[in-house]
């Protein structure tokens, strides 16, 4: 009989209603289901979000008490989904009660919260996971198959980007995204680390970086309502304006551990842009291209391919590719943002029940933190900043 884990969700925004949606859909893909995770409590920070998100939501309880709720005896898993300055503070306090843990990205604001997150969940010997879910596109996924299997040879260069442009208009209101207090940095943490999180992935520990960071502008309207708007849908300049203290863009070089090299480049002001997280990967045998924009092509160069035959091929996900026994039948029915969120959820709940961590971990977050710290470094320094 399938176990049923009773969940714990705080935060009821964006991150939480992709959560919400993969608790409920997880055992209709994946099935038999590694256990059933059940919405127990959502807990937000007044009683109307919280009310809001139980019933939006599927939740049993509404609570705006979120400490209580981690130490509840008949909670199994504590799930951050919160803005990213509070994320250290609950992970360790749901690490103390024993409970298993999801936590959004970035893992932290520094290096040093991610430390003791990371000490914390050690200490409890609870299992963690962090929730940079783009790996598990199952294209994604299949890039990082081919490499393992040492289709493309060994790595020399990864390129990567992740541009958007929901904070070009400088009148888009400050979200808490622009201040270095609730997020810790700006395009960096936000989503550069889930371009980091895909190279230590698909290629393995960045060793150094070498940095440009911007910030374009340098004020914003201060927002009305705590609802994180992500951009200019809702105006309100003509009113006071707050300082944006983290940076908007970043272009960087990186050398791997293992001797690759590579780019990486985030924005939130590309005009034009909206979830473009691409890489291109060369090795010695052959090559790799993914967009996210066109997440269920992989698109893959083999150098012995016969002469008359060369060139990149279009693979569409289904069946034949990870995750493909969950999904849908039929390759190119349409992968979406949510199936990267069952997956998440599917392969966290496994790691629950056979007792193994996950991957990201609390430990891999504080891997991609260190490489956070050493891109800010290095935007101030003009130098290469070991990670
Ligand atoms: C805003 O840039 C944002 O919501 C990120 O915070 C998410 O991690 C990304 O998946 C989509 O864009």
């Amino acid at each position: 009989m399938t176990k049923t884990m009773n969940v714990a969700m705080i935060g009821g925004g964006f991150m939480g209603k992709a959560h919400a949606m993969a608790y409920a859909s997880m055992p209709m893909f994946f099935w038999p289901a590694p256990a059933i995770p059940h919405r127990k409590v959502v807990v937000d920070v007044s009683e109307e979000m919280a009310q809001d998100a139980q019933a939006r939501f599927g939740f049993d309880e509404a609570s705006t008490d979120w400490k209580a709720t981690v130490h509840r005896d008949d909670i199994d898993v504590v799930d951050i989904c919160t803005p990213n300055n509070v994320h250290a503070e609950i992970a360790i306090e749901a690490a103390k009660a024993g409970k298993h843990i999801i936590c959004e990205k970035p893992l932290a604001r520094t290096v040093e919260e991610a430390e003791a997150m990371a000490q914390a969940v050690r200490d409890a010997g609870v299992i963690h996971m962090v929730a940079y879910n783009y790996r598990r596109t199952p294209a994604v996924a299949l890039a990082k198959r081919l490499i393992s299997e040492g289709r493309i040879g060994d790595i020399l260069n990864f390129r990567g980007t992740y541009l958007q442009d929901w904070s070009a208009d400088p009148d888009g209101p400050l979200s808490w995204r622009f201040q270095k207090k609730v997020a810790g940095s700006g395009a960096i943490g936000d989503i550069g680390t889930h371009v980091v999180d895909m190279a230590h992935y698909l290629v393995g520990p960045v060793a150094e970086v070498n940095a440009i960071t911007k910030t374009y502008v340098p004020t914003r309207p201060v927002q009305s309502g705590g609802v994180d708007k992500l951009g200019a849908s809702e105006k309100t300049s003509g009113g006071q304006r707050g300082e944006v203290d983290v940076d908007d863009e970043f272009t960087s070089l990186l050398k791997f551990e293992n001797g690759a090299v590579g780019s990486l480049e985030a924005t939130r002001n590309g005009w034009g842009r909206n979830n473009f997280i691409t890489f291109e990967i060369h090795g010695t045998k052959g090559s790799i291209h993914f967009n996210y924009e066109r997440r269920d092509e992989l698109k893959v160069f083999f150098a012995d391919d016969p002469g008359d035959a060369r060139g990149f091929r279009t693979i569409y996900t289904g069946p034949a590719h990870p995750y493909g026994e969950g999904l849908w039948p039929i390759p190119a029915l349409g992968i979406g943002y949510s199936e990267t969120k069952i997956i998440e959820c599917h392969d966290f709940f496994k790691a629950i029940v056979i007792g193994e961590q996950p991957s990201p971990n609390f430990e891999d977050g504080l891997l991609i933190e260190r490489v956070a710290e050493a891109l800010i470094r290095s935007g101030t320094s003009g130098a290469w900043e070991a990670v």
